[in-house]
């Protein structure tokens, strides 16, 4: 993101925060935290836009505007200091406790004294809390543990590890359960596990009680347990209401709140019951998400696309986008071979494609150079397309000679053209000097995307999730030279990656860059990541015209002329 920008969104989301937890007004409330999220995820730096400029920005009015324009000058503005005048230093911490919301804060700090984690720790040891009115015992533990939870520091699970744990509770639970949250919109990691099930109480309290390390809590509603050091959430639901329950708990939250504003135009409320008649107090329930979407007149939204990012208002139009689908991916665009680093032979990259129904795989080692192992140099590269040619004579599935070719610090590439030539599809990718600063690491990539042979920019932003941070990159001037130069942008679906992210990608999708999915699998098991970078690509609205895979080998082939 441009530092600019993070500056600024930082600043607003602050600022909402603050007026929340001194009783302001909600509308204001709402409007900074949106503005902080138009100015977080948008293409363009706000340092260079006027007043006007920003007015047109959506959810950005001339109030907000200004302060906009104040904090992007000064780092600060007026309001921020106002308000942080007023609230004492510990306090906005206190937010970011699991289950601690702006008006908990509030009456904390008004009814407890409370200013900071160390007032509430000894408020809960002392049971202060559970004295307050609406307050219980239940809540204080909940509070104790969110506290030891702050101290150790936070982190958010990769999909691999919460796809684990939620197959080791559903295999668990005595009934029939769905994933909800976060992992079932495919967001790229996972704060805790949610889960729906039909299945009777007690025996799931139970089951679950012999595959969990603790059982944090559990009545008739729901079940909180850790498992492997994880939080996790049952909540039980009936087949009559099933639909409005799986729809709450798979969010996202703000998707939940739009979804609530719709609900209420035509006089109704809606909760994870169903559709209550404001008037006459009936009760609607539903078996279906599909049958609440129709109730509220909207289509259906597919969970990666719940994010309110427009969604609601294209579903409230019947006007919900194609997107792509698992079935209609022909291919793997980034495989790694025994003869760089990986483990599989070229005629085990065959099988395994042949056994997934693709059509075809792109194997694309590194190429040689400081720091990767085993990668190819030019005379080893063609070697390999020679033993390509020969898997090809007998295999249904075809492999692509292609190449990962590293992109060094200067933009030049680690082999000669002629090499990238003989290739029928070549990825370049940045694997050192992730140091380098935006403008030049920017520049460097655009080299990489003018060059006639580069087909796919290989994971574009480098972030290993949890251990390294992305590099600075101006992504929307990467956008726009790939538009220009049709390289493809790759959504690499290794969840340890997961780059290109989906704000990214629909940026990218916006302006016609086409995206490329690969698994950049080492091993055979690894192939099955190509899922994560689908519901990546549907997160990004990608339907299947904007995937490079979803084409025939004949089409491909045909890029490069
Ligand atoms: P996570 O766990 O941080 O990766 O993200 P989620 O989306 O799984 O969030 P989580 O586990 O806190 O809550 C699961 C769903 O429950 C969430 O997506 C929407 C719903 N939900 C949670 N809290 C609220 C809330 O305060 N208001 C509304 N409307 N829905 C909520
Ligand atoms: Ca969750
Ligand atoms: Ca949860
Ligand atoms: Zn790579």
């Amino acid at each position: 993101m441009d530092a600019t920008n993070r500056l600024v969104a930082g600043v607003l989301a602050e600022i909402s925060d603050l007026l929340e937890i001194h009783g302001e007004n909600p509308f204001k409330v709402r409007a900074y935290a949106r503005a902080a999220e138009v100015v977080g995820h948008l293409g363009r730096s706000v340092a260079g836009m006027n007043e006007d400029e920003l007015e047109a920005l959506p959810g950005i009015g001339k109030a907000i505007a200004e302060k906009v324009r104040e904090i992007a000058e000064t780092g600060t503005c007026r309001e921020q200091a106002r308000l942080r005048e007023a609230t004492p230093q510990g306090l906005p911490a206190l937010l970011n406790l699991q289950g601690v919301g702006p008006k908990t804060v509030r009456r904390l700090w008004k009814e407890l004294g409370v200013v900071g984690l160390d007032d509430l720790e000894a408020a809960a040891r002392a049971h202060r809390i559970r004295a307050l009115r609406g307050f219980r015992e239940k809540k204080e533990h909940e509070i104790l543990r969110a506290v030891g939870v702050a101290r150790r520091g936070t982190d958010r699970m990769s999909l691999t590890e919460a796809e684990h744990l939620a197959d080791v509770m559903l295999a668990a639970i005595p009934g029939e359960a769905w994933v909800a949250g976060s992992l079932r919109r495919g967001r790229s990691t996972i704060g805790d596990i949610d889960i729906v099930t039909l299945a009777p109480v007690r025996e799931t309290a139970h089951s679950l009680a012999r595959v969990a390390d603790e059982v944090i809590d559990a009545g008739e509603k729901k079940i909180s347990i850790r498992i492997s050091g994880r939080r996790a959430d049952v909540r039980f639901a009936a087949p009559k209401d099933l639909g409005a329950m799986l729809l709450y708990l798979t969010g996202s939250k703000a998707f939940n709140i739009r979804l609530r504003e719709v609900a209420r135009i035509p006089g109704m409320r809606l909760n994870e019951y169903g559709l209550t008649d404001h008037k006459t107090g009936e009760l609607r329930q539903f078996r279906t998400e599909d049958e609440v979407f129709a109730a509220l007149g909207m289509s259906p939204v597919p969970p990666e696309l719940r994010e309110d990012r427009g969604e609601v208002d294209l579903a409230l139009e019947g006007n919900i986008p194609p997107l792509v689908d698992v079935q209609e991916i022909r291919g793997d665009l980034h495989v790694h071979s025994e003869w760089s680093d990986g483990t599989m032979s070229l005629e085990e990259i065959a099988a395994a494609g042949e056994e997934r129904g693709y059509e075809y795989m792109l194997v694309s080692d590194h190429s040689a150079s400081l720091g990767i192992a085993h990668g190819l140099d030019a005379p080893r590269l063609a070697r390999q397309q020679v033993a390509i040619e020969q898997v090809n004579r007998t295999s249904g599935c075809t492999l692509l000679a292609g190449v990962e070719v590293d992109i060094l610090a200067d933009g030049k590439l680690s082999l000669p053209d002629e090499s990238l030539q003989n290739c029928d599809l070549v990825i370049a990718s940045v694997h050192s000097a992730f140091g380098q600063d935006e403008d030049v690491m920017t520049r460097r990539v655009i080299t990489a995307i003018e060059k006639r042979d580069v087909d796919i920019i290989g994971h574009p932003t480098g972030r290993l999730i949890g251990r390294r941070p992305p590099v600075a990159i101006d992504m929307e001037r990467v956008i726009r030279a790939a538009a220009e130069n049709e390289t493809a942008l790759e959504i690499n679906a290794s969840p340890g990656r997961l780059d290109l992210d989906d704000i990214y990608i629909k940026q990218a999708q916006e302006r016609g860059v086409r995206l490329a999915i690969g698994t950049d699998a080492h091993a055979a098991p690894e192939l099955a990541y190509l899922r994560h970078g689908v519901a990546l690509a549907r997160r990004g609205w990608c339907g299947p015209g904007d995937i490079l895979n979803t084409r025939s080998l004949a089409d491909l082939l045909e890029r490069r002329g």
